[in-house]
């Protein structure tokens, strides 16, 4: 091995110094810019709400609700499971039963919404809405739709369907079609199982499958925009079906009331959501 000398360090060429500083300066502009990328494209999470109760309701402890829908001092609900399955018209401050349409049997009731005195009801499997006088609760016709029938709201102009996924549908009130889709995303994360919804004041308020919480929707681009934690509004001794989770939102526009229940559940809550 030849044995190693020092010497005087030989000069490094002006040219090659020029290049070094400038492939240093390069990748610290790089690595600067992708510090900035990753923080431009890291998305904060929607906020969490809390709530007060303002008032408390009775609720019939066996109705399995699937739809939720407030007008005129009264709540129209509708009521799931096979043989269980009814259209209802409850006077809040009672509880007491108005009116009352029974499902057939085969058919498993789902969400409900209210628009031009007609109340549409889904199904779960059938892929059936009923169409009611709102008035008389006489069947006044059906619409047809793909897929499951979870929950039902309106924006006044469509109905806004969802089925169990992330995606809303937006269809026309007189056959059904679509005429929009929306993808619900909490962040970059689809939120799947969404069911019964509630159009509040321009947002779309959603239930999930088993969440104590409520998802509030942008209806133009499906971003969750915030959460309401409903952690603790009904005590767990209150309900022993395990399918007696939070769900029905109805909300009263004259009035600027929002209503909450779950399946199963014996009391009914109207809410002020503290943002
Ligand atoms: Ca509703």
């Amino acid at each position: 091995m030849p044995h190693m000398t020092a010497g005087p360090i030989p000069k490094i060429p002006r040219i090659i110094r020029i290049i070094a500083c400038l492939t240093f300066s390069a990748g610290a502009l790089v690595s600067f810019g992708c510090r900035l990328g990753t923080m431009a494209t890291r998305v904060s999470p929607p906020p969490t709400y809390g709530y007060e109760i303002v008032h408390t309701y009775p609720h019939d402890p066996q109705a399995y609700t699937q739809g939720l829908v407030f007008k005129n001092g009264e709540l129209l609900e509708s009521t799931g499971r096979n043989g269980q399955s009814t259209l209802r018209r409850v006077d809040l401050e009672t509880g007491k039963l108005l009116n009352r349409v029974a499902v057939p049997e085969e058919y498993f009731a789902e969400g409900i919404a209210l628009l031009n005195e007609k109340i549409y009801q889904l199904t779960w499997h059938h892929q059936l809405c009923f169409v009611y006088d709102h008035q008389t609760f006489s069947k006044i016709g059906q619409l047809s739709y793909d897929g499951e029938g979870w929950g039902l709201t309106t924006d006044g102009h469509s109905l806004i369907l969802s089925d169990g996924s992330n995606r809303l549908r937006f269809l026309s009130p007189d056959n059904f079609n679509v005429t929009r889709t929306i993808e619900v995303k909490d962040g970059q994360r689809p939120l799947k199982k969404l069911n019964e919804l509630e159009f509040v004041k321009g947002e779309i308020f959603a239930n999930v499958w088993h969440e104590q919480r409520i998802a509030i929707i942008d209806p133009q681009s499906g971003k969750v925009t915030g959460w309401i934690n409903l952690l603790g509004l009904l005590p767990p001794t209150e309900v022993s079906d395990a399918e007696g989770v939070l769900n029905g939102i109805a909300y009263d526009d004259k009035s600027d009331r929002l209503f909450v229940t779950g399946k199963l559940w014996p009391k009914l809550f109207e809410i002020k959501v503290k943002r």
